[in-house]
């Protein structure tokens, strides 16, 4: 039986063997949520970048570019990182370069995996189904906030583990702190992240719809993956209008 299991921030991602394994790498606030609707909405490509400097870099030679820090889009891009900037036709076929607080740190951290695929809640799934499709050792790894540990990113992973663990051996810590708080948030997903660090830190940027969006099951049916260090679209896009 495969096995799933979640790293619970990227600070303890060199304690994870990642060479064989699919890594579902989630930032529910919101990078990978962002990822999974520009996908969605058309999107031809996303390359995460860790750095201010290598986005400017692409973003000069003529890609798109999207670039986060503390929750604010930087000046002179494109894009910040709100999913609702990324609903527009005007993004279909385009290259887009990003980089975010911390999940593009998560995305470039696990380069070595054997594939790298994007989850939210926003295609979970979507993602269910792939992994269900292309069997493999599992591990999730939760973006976290500049190396700790989140509620909303682990709360992810343990929804995720409820979907497959009849088909995966989940004998972990990790994956059972993940799975027991999936199991005590209740259904208001919106309630029981309400107290939580990065909660307190969007509600000051006043991005209240953000975060319901990002809370939201099932809006897409794509998985976004890593190939060639490029996110490209496995999936349905949404029609143009
Ligand atoms: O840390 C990240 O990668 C971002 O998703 C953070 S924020 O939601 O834009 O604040």
């Amino acid at each position: 039986m495969y096995s799933i299991d979640v790293c619970l921030t990227p600070e303890l991602l060199h304690l994870y063997p990642v060479e064989g394994k699919t890594v579902v790498v989630v930032d529910i606030l919101r990078a990978t949520s962002v990822m999974t609707t520009a996908i969605a909405h058309g999107i031809k490509e996303i390359i995460p970048v860790k750095t201010i400097a290598e986005c400017k870099d692409l973003k000069d030679a003529g890609y798109l570019a999207a670039a986060e820090r503390n929750g604010e889009m930087q000046e002179g891009f494109d894009f910040g990182n709100s999913p609702f900037s990324y609903m527009v036709d005007e993004i279909r076929g385009k290259s887009l370069a990003i980089t975010t607080t911390n999940g593009t740190v998560a995305i470039k951290s696990s380069e070595e995996a054997a594939e790298i695929i994007i989850g939210s809640f926003l295609n979970i799934s979507s993602v269910k189904n792939y992994i269900l499709d292309n069997p493999n050792d599992i591990l999730i790894l939760c973006a976290g906030w500049k190396g700790r540990v989140n509620l909303e990113d682990t709360l992810f992973a343990g929804a995720l583990i409820e979907m497959l663990r009849d088909d995966f051996e989940l004998n972990h810590d990790g994956a059972l702190i993940a799975h027991s708080i999936y199991i005590n948030a209740g259904d208001d997903k919106l309630k029981f992240l309400h107290g939580c660090s990065h909660f307190k830190r969007l509600a000051k940027l006043n991005i209240q719809k953000d975060i319901e969006f990002c809370l939201e099951h099932d809006v897409y049916d794509v998985v976004p993956i890593v190939k060639e260090g490029k996110i490209i679209e496995v999936g349905e896009l949404v029609p143009i209008k």
